[in-house]
């Protein structure tokens, strides 16, 4: 990917977030997302790139925008022969969050060369997402009580030192009783997967690894973000429903019982990830408004480049006689 393509990525997400942000707490969380939701496409539209979403708002005829399928760069259309990127985007991440103002929303997109980002399908998928530290440690195969025996080996500590997160759902019933029966501690959230994932491959974040079940789609931003960050991560599609089923059988996933690897998920080698902060979050700040300008931070990562950069960005307002702060 040209680096200027790249580094375009950046300002996707940073874009998103500071939309999204704008409406933090009115309560509206379609509007939110349709906010970021535009900002992203618009900004995508600008890239010298040939780009297709392979992970978006879902199928054509719901959604309007950032369809599964929608060409966008500025390739596409002039002829010219600009690279061929698949992309992955979850403009909001977490509507309820930023509708309300809490924790951890954030605005995601990955990019990969053609065929480097699977096309999951829109149903749940059971996730078990742990940084480096803990590589080789985990599996779905295993019991709960085993992974996180072999996780607190790895981090050097008791399973009771372990943090792990958790979506607030009934289905985690049993999962949630058996993390506690083996002792570790357990942060539950009522939304945002993706970002608890990142966490737990960032030390000093004070989250060790994510368990359940969450989003397919979330799960290959996921694993990219794996990628860039030597996490693991393994992945099993999960129907709850009959259409999700079916979906699933139309799609050529077969059964769903195969477990995916963050390698599977995000195949690509020239994968980039960024992700920006929309309110205030375990990793990433969210966007701060001030008078003459906007500030950000976002994660941003290149496989390739083998580069994982923290971006602390501000927005100057054109005339503003801004005097800028060191945080
Ligand atoms: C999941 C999770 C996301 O929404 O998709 C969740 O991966 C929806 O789950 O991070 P439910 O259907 O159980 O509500 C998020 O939490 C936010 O988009």
């Amino acid at each position: 990917m040209e680096s200027s393509v790249e580094i375009g990525f950046l300002r996707v997400t940073e874009k998103a977030a500071i939309a999204a942000a704008r409406t933090m707490g009115y309560g509206k969380r379609k509007y939110s997302d349709q906010v970021a939701v535009e900002s992203m496409r618009e900004e995508l539209g600008r890239l010298k790139m040939r780009g297709t979403v392979v992970i978006g708002e879902g199928e054509r005829d719901k959604a309007p925008m950032l369809y599964v399928g929608e060409p966008l760069g500025r390739g596409w259309t002039e002829g010219e022969i600009y690279p061929e990127v698949d992309i992955a985007v979850d403009p909001l991440e977490g509507t309820n969050l930023c509708a309300t103002g809490s924790a951890n929303a954030i605005a995601v997109l990955a990019a990969s060369e053609k065929g480097g980002l699977l096309n999951a399908p829109d149903i749940y998928m059971e996730k078990l997402v742990v940084g480096a530290t803990a590589a080789n440690t985990i599996s779905l195969d295993n019991s709960v009580v085993e992974n996180l025996g072999r996780m607190a080996e790895a981090y050097k500590r008791d399973v009771n030192e372990l943090t792990i997160v958790v979506l607030d759902r009934e289905r985690h019933h049993d999962l949630i009783g058996q993390i506690r029966e083996a002792g570790a501690r357990i942060k539950l959230i009522s939304d945002g997967d993706l970002s608890a994932g990142i966490s737990a491959a960032v030390r000093g974040t004070g989250v060790h690894g994510l368990m359940g079940i969450g989003g397919a789609p979330e799960g290959v931003l996921t694993a990219a973000a794996m990628r860039c960050l030597s996490g693991r991560m393994q992945g099993r599609l999960k129907p709850l429903e009959k259409w999700q089923e079916d979906r699933l059988k139309s799609m050529g996933f077969g059964d769903g019982k195969k477990v995916y690897s963050e390698k599977e998920l995000a195949s690509g080698n020239d994968i980039i990830f960024s992700a920006t902060g929309v309110t205030d979050g375990d990793l990433l700040r969210g966007v701060r408004f001030f008078g003459g300008g906007i500030r950000t931070s976002s994660l941003f990562m290149s496989l390739k480049t083998n580069t994982i950069r923290f971006v602390d960005t501000i927005y100057r307002e054109d005339g503003a006689d801004l005097a800028v702060s060191f945080v």
